[in-house]
């Protein structure tokens, strides 16, 4: 009889659906950022996973599909390190994802929050099942796999005890670093801003938009939300934005024009790596 066929990266028929609580978990993490991280002995570590960084559980079919958005530019050896320990995190917590780099093409001020939502369109263009979408800083490395890399009924903040905050929320209203939303709730509050050019705000506007859509920040354990950050001198071209303080006074304002659906800008390549997609976006520049 024919064998079945089954697309690479997708589900096979007939696993049970993936458990609650990942048996295969185990705590407590050791993080450092000190031995060197060749690319080549990260791909070595993991064989499993797919050209452009995708990967499915073989053993049981996940509830969820998960795109993990990183905005990027110039930071290759901090990815090194984020690769080597999120693959064998994300796969330990059985999920089904791809990992996409969106790269600021050129040297014009730094935009994160536009980059991230260029990430949410193209991860959805390339498979249009993606119904769950983490958020993460390049330089952000979870201390604990017990902190679920998913989606819930509300939006979920992940990094919320960094070492550089003496493993505390900095504020009660802080939601940088690592989120995720749903497919539905990232559309809800359409998207992320667009016009925050250059270093800061741009997450406490993301944090307004949901407080203004009537929905509540998730958060796990504090003890389960840690994470180490790797040290790094200030960015060329991303300069604290000197408009941050009154844009963030503005959200319920601005978040109807500016978000998901005004987002302009030019994809200059895609290219499929061994552990992660890399989109290089043209994104303008600030007016
Ligand atoms: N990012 C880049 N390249 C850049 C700027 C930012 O990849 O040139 C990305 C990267 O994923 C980074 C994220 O955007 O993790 C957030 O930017 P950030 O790292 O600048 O923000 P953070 O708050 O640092 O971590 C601000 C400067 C701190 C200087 C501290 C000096 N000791
Ligand atoms: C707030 C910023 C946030 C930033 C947070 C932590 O003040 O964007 O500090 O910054 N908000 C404004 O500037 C309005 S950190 O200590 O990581 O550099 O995420």
């Amino acid at each position: 009889p024919e064998a079945p066929s089954v697309r690479p990266g997708s589900t096979a028929p007939n696993l049970p659906p993936c458990p609650d609580s990942p048996p295969g978990l185990v705590g407590r993490l050791l993080i450092e950022f000190t031995s060197p991280m060749p690319l080549e002995r990260v791909q070595r570590e993991n064989p499993g996973v797919l050209l452009g960084g995708r990967y499915t559980p073989p053993d049981c079919t996940p509830a969820q599909t998960v795109a993990v958005i990183i905005p990027f530019r110039h930071r290759e050896h901090h990815l090194r390190y984020w690769l080597h320990y999120l693959h064998p995190i994300l796969r330990r917590q059985r999920l089904r994802y791809g990992i996409y780099v969106i790269n600021q093409h050129g040297e014009d001020t730094f935009n994160r929050a536009k980059l991230l939502n260029v990430g949410f369109l193209e991860a959805l263009k390339e498979d249009a099942t993606y119904d769950c979408f983490i958020f993460s800083d390049v330089d952000l490395v979870p201390m604990d796999d017990r902190n679920l890399y998913r989606c819930g009924d509300q939006p979920r903040h992940f990094a919320i005890a960094m070492d550089k905050f003496g493993f505390r929320l900095p504020y009660a209203g802080y939601f940088g670093g690592v989120s995720g939303l749903s497919k539905a709730q990232f559309l809800r509050i359409n998207g992320f801003p667009n016009e925050y050019w250059g270093w800061g705000g741009e997450d406490d506007d993301i944090f307004n938009r949901i407080s203004l859509t009537g929905m509540k920040i998730s958060r796990p354990d504090i003890r389960i939300g840690r994470y180490r950050m790797i040290k790094h001198d200030r960015d060329k071209h991303n300069e604290p934005n000197p408009q941050r303080f009154t844009k963030i006074q503005n959200t319920k304002l601005t978040m109807k024009r500016d978000g998901i659906g005004s987002v302009r800008y030019q994809v200059l390549e895609v290219s499929r790596q061994p552990l992660f997609t890399n989109i290089t976006v043209d994104i303008g520049r600030p007016p």
